[in-house]
């Protein structure tokens, strides 16, 4: 039987390592530790421009949040993207698994389904992340305040609406604000967990890699888990965690795995002439191997939970 283990994106993931060995601990599902731990991060709003209530909003300083989740038992799998006023969207992502025949389900259809599994519609701003919006859009306020004074525009459009601007840079509002949590069980099954609330003051309607299985995570008994971080149009334009469940499926280890799809990351990304992708991937086996890599100057830490200890670990950074 394999020693249970838990891994987890950024600094931030020693909160969901530790939520998810307790409930290893216990004898329980690798899918509910990952959700354990994932949740845990959600309702914990003093992490700064993270996950979960609290983080940063979009163009628009609405909060929207995307999560997945997946059991590498059986393959099933459930996700949502885009959806407001929903505090545990991890949580969601598993009642889409178990209640619908569906895999993902996006932004009212996300939210009402929600309602209708009772989970409370919630307002998830906090004083700090209204207040980073409002910095963060200098433009916005003077044109806000400008616009006060004028008439009304007769297509009755506002003026913030009218001034997103340019899309956010890839990489240029790169924030942490995704905890993928990756679990082995006692019974040497694996689960895992992504949430998110995507990359600060994005697009409204933009979706990254984090709820697309497959790109943001992917978890399979019969190969490994895998998740990814960062720039999410990189990841997905790579098929990231796939990727890596195959590698270690074709007899990679998760190390050799996790620092072949940043090569493929850069590779793609060099084709655009963007150097380098800003991605960062953690992997974990049914043996109980590890492994974690990043793009050059991603500076990716995770943390790695076995029996009782808790540790944060530097990944290995991948150039060209
Ligand atoms: C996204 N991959 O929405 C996410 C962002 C991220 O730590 O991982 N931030 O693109």
């Amino acid at each position: 039987m394999p020693e249970p283990i838990t891994i987890a994106t950024w600094p931030f993931g020693k909160t969901a390592v530790e939520a998810a060995m307790k409930v290893l601990a216990r004898g329980e599902p690798a899918l509910d530790a990952a959700l354990a731990g994932a949740q845990a991060v959600e309702d914990d709003t003093s992490i700064r421009n993270s996950v979960g209530f609290g983080s940063l909003p979009d163009r628009l300083g609405r909060l929207t949040l995307d999560a997945c989740v997946m059991d590498g038992r059986t393959l099933a799998c459930g996700s949502v993207a885009c959806v407001e006023h929903i505090r545990h969207p991890a949580a969601l992502a598993r009642r889409v698994m178990e209640k619908t025949p569906h895999v993902m389900l996006v932004g009212d259809g996300a939210k009402w389904f929600a309602l209708q599994q009772g989970f409370p519609l919630e307002v998830p701003y906090t004083a700090e992340s209204i207040k980073e919006w409002v910095d963060a859009h200098p433009d916005l306020k003077k044109k806000a305040e400008k616009a006060k004074k004028e008439p009304a525009r007769a297509d009755g459009a506002s003026e913030i609406n009218l001034q997103w601007g340019a899309p956010p840079a890839p990489g240029s509002e790169f924030n942490h604000d995704t905890v993928t949590v990756l679990s082995l069980d006692k019974k040497g099954h694996l689960g895992g967990v992504c949430t998110t609330s995507g990359l600060a003051y994005k697009l409204p309607g933009r979706v990254g890699d984090s709820p697309l299985i497959g790109a943001g995570l992917y978890v399979d008994d019969e190969a490994g888990a895998a998740g990814g971080t960062g720039v999410g149009e990189e990841i997905i334009r790579i098929g990231g965690s796939l990727f890596i469940a195959e590698q270690i499926r074709a007899g990679k280890s998760p190390q050799e795995a996790c620092e072949l799809a940043c090569k493929r990351a850069n590779a793609a990304a060099g084709r655009r002439g963007v150097h380098p992708a800003r991605v960062a991937f953690l992997a974990l086996d049914p043996k109980g191997n590890v492994g974690a890599a990043c793009t050059e100057k991603a500076d990716f830490k995770y943390a790695v939970g076995r029996g009782e200890k808790v540790e944060l670990l530097q990944a290995k950074e991948i150039g060209p």
